[in-house]
C-alpha cells in the first residue's frame, strides 16, 4: 500500500509547531499538509497526531500515526474493525524520561526542590541536619521495564542505587539486579526508597496503585509517576500524602490534566508537579519523523509496520 496523501494534525502543536514535521516530512514521498478542518482530512489517506478525534473514523484512513507513546485514548476495536493501521511513537522517549525520573530523585535526596522554593522567598536556610542523603546506595523499584523503564534504570545505577524492576514477563534486564513478575508487586515494592511507574495505561494497569500497595510503601519512600495519572488512584495517594505515610510523590501525569486548581498536590511541599512534560524535548520531532518514515517505507514494500498497536 502506497500512502500518496499525508495529513499532520493541528493538535501536534500540543508538543511542537505542526509545521517543523511537515517540512521534515517533505522528500518522504506522498504530499504532506496540514489538516484542521474535516475537508482536509477527507483529502488524506493517513494522519500524524497527537489528539484522537471522532471524525478520523469517518475518513475512513488508511493508518494513523500518534505522536505520544501512550494510545489509550484510541478505539482499538473500532479502528480495527475498519481496517485503520494504528502506529505509536514508543521507544523514542527513553532518554527525556530517563533524565527526568533522575531529576526527581536528585531533588529529592539533596532537597533541590526546598532550596528553590527557598529562592523565591529570598530565604537562606540550610536544611535540617537530617533531610539531605544522596542516592548512592538507594534503592529504586521500577514498575514497567520498557523503553522508559530501561533508561531510569540505567541512570539509577550509574548513580550508585541498586535497583529493581517489575515486568509483565520477566527476562533479566540491564542494570537491573532482580526483575520481579507483577505477582510480586507487593513484595517488591515494599523495600524500595524509591518506586517509579513507567507502564502503559492498560486494564491491567488502571488502579495498579491503590490504597492497599500505598500502605506497602515505606513511610520514607518517594513515589514517581511518569506512566499515566490513571494507574494511581490519586485520591488514595493524596490521603496518604497527607497521613505522611509516603515521603513524598514526583508525578508528571494526573488523572485529570491540567491538574485542576482545587488539588491539594498543588501546594505539599513533598511533593514535585510537573505538567505532562518529562518527555520534553526539542528533538522531539525529528524522532516522530523518523517512524513515520519508516512505516510509509515498509507500507510501501508491504512489510509489516513497527510500533503498530492495531
Ligand atoms: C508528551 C507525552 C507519551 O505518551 O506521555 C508521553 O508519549 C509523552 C505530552
Amino acid at each position: 500500500m502506497t500512502i500518496s496523501r499525508l495529513g499532520v494534525h493541528t493538535s501536534v502543536e500540543e508538543l511542537f509547531p505542526p509545521a517543523v514535521l511537515r517540512d521534515a516530512l517533505t522528500d518522504a514521498g506522498p504530499t504532506v499538509r496540514i489538516v484542521e478542518t474535516d475537508d482536509e482530512l477527507a483529502a488524506c489517506d493517513a494522519l500524524v497526531t497527537f489528539d484522537y478525534e471522532e471524525s478520523f473514523l469517518q475518513a475512513d484512513l488508511a493508518w494513523i500515526h500518534s505522536i505520544l507513546a501512550g494510545v489509550d485514548h484510541f478505539p482499538f476495536d473500532a479502528l480495527a474493525e475498519q481496517g485503520t493501521l494504528l502506529t505509536n511513537s514508543a521507544g523514542i522517549h527513553g532518554d527525556s524520561v530517563g533524565e527526568t525520573v533522575a531529576g526527581y530523585m536528585l531533588m529529592f535526596a539533596r532537597g533541590l526542590h526546598t532550596q528553590r522554593t527557598n529562592q523565591l522567598h529570598q530565604e537562606w536556610a540550610y536544611p535540617p541536619w537530617d533531610a539531605a542523603f544522596t542516592l548512592d546506595g538507594e534503592s529504586l523499584c521500577v514498575i514497567g521495564l520498557g523503553t522508559l523503564g530501561r533508561a531510569i534504570a540505567m541512570r539509577a545505577d550509574a548513580l550508585g542505587m541498586d535497583v529493581t524492576g517489575i515486568k509483565r514477563t520477566p527476562m533479566p534486564i540491564d542494570h537491573v539486579e532482580t526483575v520481579y513478575p507483577p505477582d510480586d508487586l507487593h513484595e517488591a515494592v515494599a523495600e524500595a526508597r524509591f518506586v517509579a511507574l513507567a507502564v502503559p495505561l492498560t486494564d491491567r494497569t488502571t488502579g495498579l496503585i491503590g490504597e492497599s500497595e500505598l500502605r506497602m510503601l515505606r513511610d520514607d519512600a518517594y513515589l514517581i509517576n511518569v506512566a499515566r495519572g490513571g494507574v494511581i488512584e490519586q485520591s488514595a495517594l493524596v490521603d496518604a500524602l497527607e497521613s505522611a505515610s509516603l515521603a513524598g510523590a514526583a508525578l508528571d501525569v494526573f488523572e485529570t490534566e491540567p491538574l485542576p486548581d482545587e488539588s491539594p498536590l498543588w501546594g505539599m511541599d513533598n511533593v514535585i508537579v510537573t505538567s505532562h512534560a518529562a518527555a520534553a524535548n526539542r528533538e522531539y520531532y525529528r524522532r516522530v519523523a523518523v517512524l513515520v518514515r519508516e512505516n510509509l517505507r515498509r507500507l510501501d514494500a508491504n512489510e509489516s509496520l513497527t510500533n503498530q498497536v492495531v
